[in-house]
């Protein structure tokens, strides 16, 4: 037997066992069959039934057809998010490049189907016009997560849960992601590993190692080994660094503890504990904001940072350059003016020539008693949905299993390991310490959804320098709790066929 068809073999039992899982109440079950059993499967008979095994053995062969893949072009947030990693035209020497190529090749060669890749700067726009044309010409969707709630609502998007050839409770989607957006249940967008744009856009702090070194800080390294990562002692740090080099008041030369901007501060709430909603079982929205002392306390404590003159170099506040003031602020970070500077890993290749060490930190816990990390991915970030102009989805479904799947295997890894890890990463360290952030996502559907600007209302107060007043989010409390209800019925019925009226007369189609 040779290997490419062991290999075969192996797709097949893997593709067997994701689809048995779905509709097998053992949890014991493996995803994943050992290599070894590969001839004889290893699940019990009466879970394997004859229409499993057809459905398996008739996606052996796509006949050449292309998943066709859109996402966001270069023009859109300065590229950040645009997908390098579905399509690329030959094999590279750049190991990424090469992992790209690897992945469109295993599925031409296993499972004959190719991959097409097409870009524009809103392709929200595009997905509205296909909808309502009826026009099936993209198979999958990449845009920012943030607006797909609002294309979910209005009908554009398939439910992945629907796609009876996807298994979303694989590994290779984003089970965060799944757990904490799925309003009602339901799942129109989602992240994992048919991309890297979700892990680019995971938003930790970068922190000047050497200036932590020349002014006797403390090593973040050994505050989060010992669980002494904390809001009190980030603080603490970025005001013992800020220095007025000239005494002159703060100006783009002095040293600041942190470049940060306002639109941060859910990030920084995230991360110590605080969400503007979460979903109950049912998969209904409850409105979280500040519905404790404690909550309240985290705000002031953190806006009050955030606009600390000098301390803090708010981009969105202070003058800036006019234009990217996040890559401005990366600027003056690889430049040794901040200790601390926020970003997703897509950014880590601007330190890449900085004269000073760096290290990468997770964002700090309120207290040493929270008991995890929180991580977020930028809502500007790419995330994958399959615009609603398919009937049947049974064929997409499987090649986006096994894209994903491949994904697993080639990209992720590659990108993580060979790209962050060792080619832009300085220390072991660094590395340790994206594997507690990667391991620590985390999504707030308010944050998500946005019900009456709630976002917004606290941004533009901390923009203008002020702490967000409580009288403020009360004003907009029931009305946001009254929309949260609407948007929870709507989404448990988009897209789903309304019952047929008993009474009413179908006319025979022509
Ligand atoms: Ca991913
Ligand atoms: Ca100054």
């Amino acid at each position: 037997m040779n290997a490419k068809r062991i290999l075969a073999l192996i797709l097949t039992a893997i593709l067997l066992g994701s689809s048995l899982v779905a509709c097998n109440d053992n949890p014991d079950t493996p995803d994943t069959p050992d290599v070894s059993d590969t001839d004889t499967p290893s699940s019990t008979p009466e879970d394997t039934t004859p229409e499993d095994k057809g459905l398996v053995l008739d996606v052996t062969d796509f006949g050449g057809t292309n998943l066709r893949v859109h996402g966001m072009s270069m023009e859109r947030n300065y590229g950040y998010y645009s997908n390098d990693d579905i399509w690329i035209e030959s094999d590279s020497a750049d190991p990424f490049a090469s992992a790209v190529y690897k992945r469109m090749q295993d599925c031409i060669n296993k499972y004959n189907f190719g991959v097409t890749y097409t870009d524009s700067q809103w392709p929200n726009k595009e997905r509205s016009e296909y909808v309502a044309g009826g026009l099936d010409l993209v198979d999958v969707m990449f845009d920012a997560w943030g607006g797909m709630y609002n294309a979910a609502l209005a009908g554009e998007l398939l439910d992945l849960k629907d796609v009876t050839t996807m298994d979303l409770s694989n590994e290779w989607y984003d089970q965060n992601a799944i757990a904490d957006l799925s309003i009602a249940n339901r799942t129109f967008y989602t992240c994992g590993d048919i991309s890297i744009t979700d892990e680019k856009g995971l938003i930790a702090l970068y922190f000047n190692k050497t200036m932590a070194k020349n002014k006797s800080l403390e090593s973040p390294y050994e505050l989060v080994a010992n669980n002494q990562w904390t809001w009190d002692k980030f603080t603490e740090m970025c005001r013992a660094a800020a220095e007025d080099v000239n005494g002159d008041g703060l100006d783009e030369d002095d040293i600041v503890g942190m470049f940060t901007v306002s639109g941060h501060y859910p990030n920084f709430m995230l991360a110590v504990g605080e969400k503007y909603a979460t979903l109950d079982a049912d998969g209904k929205p409850e409105y979280t904001w500040l519905d404790t002392s404690d909550a309240i306390t985290k705000l002031e404590t953190v806006a009050g940072f955030m606009i600390e003159y000098g301390t803090v170099y708010n981009g969105h506040t202070y003058p800036a350059p006019a234009g990217n003031i996040w890559g401005y602020g990366r600027a003056k970070f690889a430049s040794g003016k901040h200790l601390f500077t926020f970003g997703g890993s897509n950014v880590i290749t601007e330190f890449a020539d900085m004269e000073d060490d760096f290290g990468i930190i997770p964002m700090p816990k309120w207290n040493a008693e929270q008991s995890r990390y929180y991580h977020t991915v930028d809502t500007s970030t790419a995330f994958f949905c399959l615009p609603n102009t398919k009937v049947d989805t049974t064929e997409l479904g499987y090649m986006i299993e096994y894209f994903s799947y491949e994904g697993l295997n080639t990209i992720t890894p590659t990108f993580k390991e060979k790209m962050l890890k060792r080619r832009y990463a300085q220390d072991s360290e660094s590395g340790d310490m994206l594997d507690l952030i990667y391991s620590s996502k985390a999504f707030d559907i308010g944050h998500n959804c946005n019900w009456n600007d709630v976002v917004g209302l606290g941004r533009t107060q901390i923009q203008t320098g002020r702490i967000p007043k409580l009288s403020g989010f009360n004003r907009v409390k029931e009305s946001v709790k009254k929309n949260i209800e609407e948007d929870y019925l709507d989404y448990l019925n988009v897209g789903k066929e309304v019952p047929a009226d008993p009474d009413a007369v179908t006319e025979p189609a022509e």
